[in-house]
């Protein structure tokens, strides 16, 4: 080896070096975030909120689909509880124009049949002693329990000229199927955002989007926690969540290695207005067998630590940090490093609060950590 001048191949060889090095930086530039998380945790709607936020507008044409999607949500709610009022056999206390509406419900094949009339019913059938007797029951089935909103507004959403808006869009409810992604530029980073879907089926194609991640949101359906998968009756959905932040906090994929540190993680605990709810409602937490064991021993410490720091020691506050003390327990080092956030994904000042602390923390991450 020479220091004399170089040769052309070895000035050719530097300039494509430099080059590759340049398109690594920019690549590095890229930051990767992947929204993943059980099957109706809230992903999706945090996706959208999240185009929303910077710029990708929903066309007509996708508020169009929701329009019908809202119709066909508010008939599936009815017919949820429908059925379950007859499973547990208590359609003998039903009224016989009850019984006319459910029928005529029964017999709506799609969306276009939601007409001015059957709504009228249908929002009297909500209310009636019955269905309110199933509702509270509802643990025992599916239904989406964010729906209240729609079947209270039945009238408006039967009527002809109802279209939906953006609030109606984040409460819809559109099962994901594959994997999604969209370029967004956040504070003038390029962010890959991928929206999957989170039923057991989904989660195989899950590999597909696992490398070169910078930061994870795993979102989890804080109010889940007495409910169980559309997809395996037996499986607690919170138990199923915590299983699987488990695998996917100790994945190879995104822990540390020699060449790149470990991939960020933030953890949303979604559902944070239907957990409330629940617990002055539902069954409380201590009542559901997988965590009656030691719930009440963890809510007696953490009352105390609570208010010997001046803190707020509510019911849900102790409960969200039961379990995050289950998300941190099943993660590698307990979970170090990793952030743990309360959302309601249907709120967007709720969740551009936290999505701009969190921002900053991946950006952060991405620039000093990665060193890109
Ligand atoms: N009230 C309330 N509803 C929510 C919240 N987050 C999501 N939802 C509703 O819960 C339902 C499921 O949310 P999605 O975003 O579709 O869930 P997902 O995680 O994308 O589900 P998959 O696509 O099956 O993986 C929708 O009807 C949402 O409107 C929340 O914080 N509060
Ligand atoms: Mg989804």
């Amino acid at each position: 080896m020479g220091c004399g001048p170089s040769s052309p191949e070895a000035e050719r060889t530097r300039e494509i070096d430099k080059d590759i090095k340049k398109g690594q930086k920019e690549d590095n530039r890229i930051i990767k975030l992947l929204l993943l998380g059980a099957g109706e945790s809230g992903k999706s709607t945090i996706f959208k909120q999240m185009k929303k936020m910077y710029g990708a507008q929903p066309t007509d044409e996708e508020m169009v689909r929701v329009t019908s999607y809202v119709r066909e949500n508010v008939i599936n709610f009815m017919k949820a509880l429908c059925d379950a009022v007859q499973d547990f056999g208590i359609d003998h206390l039903q009224s016989e124009a009850d019984v006319q509406a459910v029928n005529e419900l029964m017999d709506v094949a799609g969306p276009e049949e939601l007409t001015p009339a059957l709504a009228e019913k249908l929002l009297a059938l909500w209310h009636s002693d019955v269905v309110q007797q199933a509702w509270r029951r509802r643990a025992e089935f599916q239904i989406i329990e964010s729906h209240t909103v729609f079947i209270e507004r039945v009238m408006e959403i039967a009527d002809p000229s109802y279209h939906a808006n953006f609030e109606d869009m984040l409460l819809v409810r559109i099962k994901t199927s594959g994997i999604r992604n969209e370029a967004l530029e956040i504070d003038s980073q390029v962010f890959h955002i991928y929206d999957v879907g989170g039923q057991k089926n989904e989660r195989r194609k899950w590999i597909h989007c696992f490398e070169g991640v910078t930061a994870i949101i795993f979102v989890v359906g804080l109010s889940e926690y007495d409910q169980v998968l559309l997809e395996d009756p037996t499986k607690n959905r919170m138990m199923d969540a915590i299983e699987l932040f488990q695998e996917i906090s100790g994945s190879p994929y995104f822990t540390e290695k020699p060449d790149r540190p470990a991939t960020k993680i933030l953890v949303f605990m979604n559902k944070e207005d239907l957990f409330k709810q629940k617990l002055e409602t539902g069954p409380k937490i201590n009542q559901i067998p997988e965590w009656k064991e030691d719930f009440d021993s963890f809510a007696d410490i953490e009352t105390r630590r609570l208010q010997a720091a001046g803190q707020d020691a509510s019911e849900a506050v102790i409960g969200t940090n039961y379990f995050i003390s289950k998300f941190r327990a099943v993660a590698p080092k307990g979970g170090e490093g990793i952030v743990f956030r309360s959302t309601i994904a249907i709120d967007p000042g709720n969740v551009r609060s936290v999505w701009n602390v969190c921002k900053i923390a991946i950006i952060e991450y991405a620039l000093y950590e990665l060193g890109s």
